[in-house]
């Protein structure tokens, strides 16, 4: 097989140097490439990395892209949270430059590893986490990577390729992985999500169908049936389709049995609701999910034996931090944290999840989407909601007069003590803020360990 890439004709630019851009210009090396890598931030973190990969032949540039350099590479390696209007990629572009993915280059580095792909606008990463925790349940050796956290190329540098991967991949990361093509594919759910960087939910939602851009006969998916935009997306995907549903729905997975406190696969009951140490429905779809793709991945796990192991799995699988993750039971108020609900859908399912009377923390930089479509399940469970950061004067103005909202001044420290404040025996603080944080954390894990903190009382 002739390999897709040749590393050793002219100059890779790595843009943007994070996890992705550091791991994957480490991995460029060791395949023999010529690498410039580049960042426009001076933060001392960016500086640390650039002289770790200097020392490992990359030439590397902090506080700046060198843009004529980078129209002349042979190749530019994007990291995912780079927009596409920004000066390299465009200036790539214009000179006819192609333009890939750090997991691009990874799956090229590893072309016979078998993978199983997790995309979707919410629940991609807990669904990641259980396909590779069922999976080490089989006795397989399974790691988790993309999205997620740890960067495909870094998987690629190990020095044994795992059995399995479940890799997380954003609509970012297919928009620049030309040769995806996973031994299985799964799309959670589709809502409008990154409008900030996209034109339209079409071009957001055309960038997760990527996933299915190398379908054939023999391609397995696992698609969710509840979900309308999901199956206009799949339907005339081709390969075979395993479906999941919690609605009431029958598919391959589903919940069922009385009062639907069954998670039913292939008819055959797997657990009850409860014994899922995970909060809210959307968990449920999650877990059948993951069940259903590890079933999917090899015809020896479709089997009774694997489906009680996996059972057993799921029992003891805790929910990954700043996913519903209570982390403080202080006087009796439940402090929970989703600081990975960056949109208003992620949000939206985490208030709906909530049995407890809700105080909620909503804020942050604005996404682009309205807060309206939150009423209904404030309505339900909420007693206050806290706006705070950047979009607090719009989340206000989307509220006001329906719900009893307050604009709360100041840092974070602040907003957690109005909520404290608030609170009452038996109720819940949520940690749910529907925007990403950049306008005062560098990202969501530091925003979540900030609550997780204030909520224990370590500020
Ligand atoms: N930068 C430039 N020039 C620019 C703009 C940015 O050099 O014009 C630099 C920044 O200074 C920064 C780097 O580019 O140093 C940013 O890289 P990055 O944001 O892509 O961050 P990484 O650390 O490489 O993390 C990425 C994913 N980040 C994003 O997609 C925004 C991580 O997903 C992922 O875990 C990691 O790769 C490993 O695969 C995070 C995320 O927020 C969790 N994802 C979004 C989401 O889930 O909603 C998509």
């Amino acid at each position: 097989m002739t390999p897709r890439y040749d590393w050793t004709h002219g100059e890779v630019a790595v843009v943007g140097l994070g996890r992705s851009g550091t791991s994957v210009t480490t991995l460029l090396r060791r395949l023999g490439a010529r690498v410039y890598a580049s960042d426009a931030s001076t933060h001392p973190a960016i500086a640390a990395q650039a002289a770790s990969l200097q020392s490992r032949g990359a030439d590397v540039q902090v506080g700046g892209h060198d843009i004529a350099r980078i129209s002349r590479a042979a190749l530019v390696v994007a990291s995912p949270g780079i927009p596409p209007d920004a000066a390299p990629l465009t200036a790539a572009r214009a000179a006819g430059v192609p333009v890939i993915s750090e997991v691009e280059v990874a799956l090229a580095a590893m072309p016979t590893l078998r993978y199983v792909a997790i995309t979707g606008t919410n629940g991609k990463t807990t669904v990641t986490a259980l396909v590779a925790h069922l999976l080490r349940s089989l006795g397989e050796d399974a790691v988790a990577a993309g999205n997620i956290g740890t960067p495909l190329s870094e998987v690629a540098l190990r020095p044994t390729m795992p059995a399995w991967v479940a890799l997380e991949l954003s609509s970012f990361q297919l928009h620049d992985t030309p040769s995806i093509n996973p031994r299985v594919g799964v799309m959670t759910n589709l809502s409008p999500d990154h409008l900030d960087r996209y034109e339209s939910v079409d071009d957001y939602y055309a960038d997760k169908a990527l996933l299915f851009r190398h379908a054939a006969q023999g391609s397995r998916w696992v698609v969710n049936a509840d979900d309308r935009e999901v199956m206009a997306v799949a339907r005339t995907v081709r390969g075979v389709q395993l479906r999941f549903a919690v609605s009431g729905r029958l598919a391959d997975a589903f919940l069922g049995g009385e009062d639907k406190q069954q998670l039913i696969v292939r008819d055959a009951v797997l657990l009850t609701r409860r014994e899922l140490p995970l909060l809210g429905d959307h968990n449920v779809a999650n877990a059948l999910a993951a069940v259903l793709a590890v079933m999917a991945a090899d015809p020896a796990f479709d089997c009774l034996d694997d489906r009680t192991r996996m059972a057993a799995a799921l029992r003891g699988f805790h929910a990954p931090p700043h996913r519903l993750e209570p982390v403080a039971d202080v006087g009796g108020v439940l402090w929970i944290n989703d600081s990975k609900a960056t949109n208003v859908a992620a949000a939206r399912v985490a208030i709906e999840s909530m049995t407890r009377p809700t105080i909620l923390l909503l804020g942050g930089r604005h996404k682009g989407e309205p807060y309206t479509a939150l009423l209904d399940p404030i309505a339900k469970h909420c007693r206050h909601v806290l706006a705070y950061g950047e979009s607090a004067p719009r989340i206000v103005q989307d509220l006001a007069g329906r719900a009893s909202v307050q604009q709360v001044e100041g840092g974070f420290a602040e907003v957690v003590s109005r909520a404290r404040g608030l609170a009452r025996r038996g109720d819940a603080v949520l940690l749910a803020p529907a925007c990403s944080s950049f306008d005062m954390f560098t990202n969501y894990e530091e925003r979540g360990r900030a609550f997780a903190a204030a909520a224990r009382g370590e500020e």
